[in-house]
């Protein structure tokens, strides 16, 4: 129960959604993704027997590819939108694949700066080869990355899918700061929150609807919808941060308070429990600041609140793809929303 493998398996929704279309939506994206891994690979050509396997070492299939299942139906959606086309376009499933690229390239870049030393159920890159040859890891995956992208030969599409490397970073320097004011400290969280992830699902949604479809409306419907599943993705996570077991995740639990990070549990937990203002503002730096962070946000109702704020997102994702055209596709991103809130690693 400890490792999945694959999006369907990342919560017990099978369990949950007993109604028949609900059974299996993802068959339609996982043709698309039969190979994905085998033609990252591919990209990853590498001479040394060191860098490579260190390249290799997330495309392992333990991955749940959340990001390439949403951008293959995405782009299907997309395309039946414009011309009933039931073809999915080259380019279209190189963005699935440069999409997860990026994020595993920004996943060895990130255990870096945590200094993490489990992630997926197994040791990271950092541990077992070092930090300055996991920089060097994570630079390759994203080098290789944006020769697939120039490969596309489409400047609007780099220029979209460079954004996000541009919002990763800024992501993670937002995160690297922190806010004295309570309000600035939520819109500071949420515009962290949509650089450190929600970028890179919207603008790989967007760049898909940009090969499917010319119109600019349907580019900003994969763009809102993709926003804010990622925004929502991201906040579950943050629940799951306080919710989950080492064990079932694969990494550490309350890594977030142990990092210093006061995420949207904390958050909503310390409008009812003010005391815990001082901890933020330590980052959880005196001993015990941890344990009590977590007591505080576990006897609040801050678990419900983020839950309930990821919901609202959904619902806004939903709202949007469903003024495309109805397709298989379709139905499946909608579903895709409760499997996210549903999800338990
Ligand atoms: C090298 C592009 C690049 C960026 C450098 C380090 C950094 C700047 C950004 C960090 C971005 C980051 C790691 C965000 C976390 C996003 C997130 C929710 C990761 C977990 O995603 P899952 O659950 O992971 O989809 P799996 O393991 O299923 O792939």
């Amino acid at each position: 129960r400890c490792h999945h493998t694959s999006i369907s398996q990342m919560c017990s929704c099978s369990k949950t959604i007993s109604d028949e279309k609900y059974q299996d939506p993802f068959q339609l994206g996982r043709k698309d993704l039969k190979n994905l891994y085998e033609d990252i690979k591919k990209e990853l050509l590498v001479s040394t027997a060191e860098l490579r396997e260190m390249c290799e070492y997330y495309f392992d299939g333990k991955g749940k590819a959340f990001r390439p299942m949403i951008v293959v139906l995405m782009a299907r959606a997309c395309n039946i939108h414009h011309n009933n086309s039931r073809e999915m376009q080259a380019s279209q499933r190189s963005v699935a694949i440069i999409a997860e690229m990026i994020h595993t390239a920004s996943l060895v870049h990130d255990d870096v700066i945590d200094d993490a030393n489990s992630r997926r159920g197994k040791m990271t890159v950092n541990q077992i080869w070092g930090e300055r040859k996991a920089v060097l890891a994570g630079d390759f995956i994203l080098s290789a990355a944006s020769v697939a992208l120039a490969r596309i030969g489409n400047t609007t599409i780099i220029s979209v899918l460079t954004q996000v490397i541009e919002d990763l970073v800024r992501g993670e320097f937002l995160q690297l700061g922190s806010k004295e004011n309570e309000n600035e400290r939520f819109a500071h969280y949420l515009e962290k929150t949509f650089k450190k992830t929600a970028s890179l699902i919207a603008n790989s949604c967007k760049a898909v609807s940009i090969l499917g479809c010319p119109d600019p409306k349907v580019h900003e419907i994969a763009y809102q919808y993709g926003k804010n599943v990622g925004i929502a993705f991201q906040l579950i996570d943050d629940v799951l941060d306080f919710t989950s077991c080492a064990d079932h995740l694969g990494k550490p639990t309350a890594a977030d308070l142990k990092l210093g990070l006061a995420t949207g549990p904390v958050l909503f937990a310390c409008r009812q429990f003010p005391e815990m203002n001082a901890m933020i503002m330590r980052r959880f730096s005196k001993p015990g600041d941890v344990e009590r962070a977590r007591k505080y946000v576990l006897q609040s109702d801050g678990v419900q609140q983020t839950t309930y704020l990821a919901q609202r997102y959904c619902h806004e994702a939903t709202r949007e793809i469903s003024k495309l055209r109805p397709s298989p596709e379709r139905e499946a991103l909608i579903q895709l929303t409760e499997m996210v809130l549903l999800r338990d690693k």
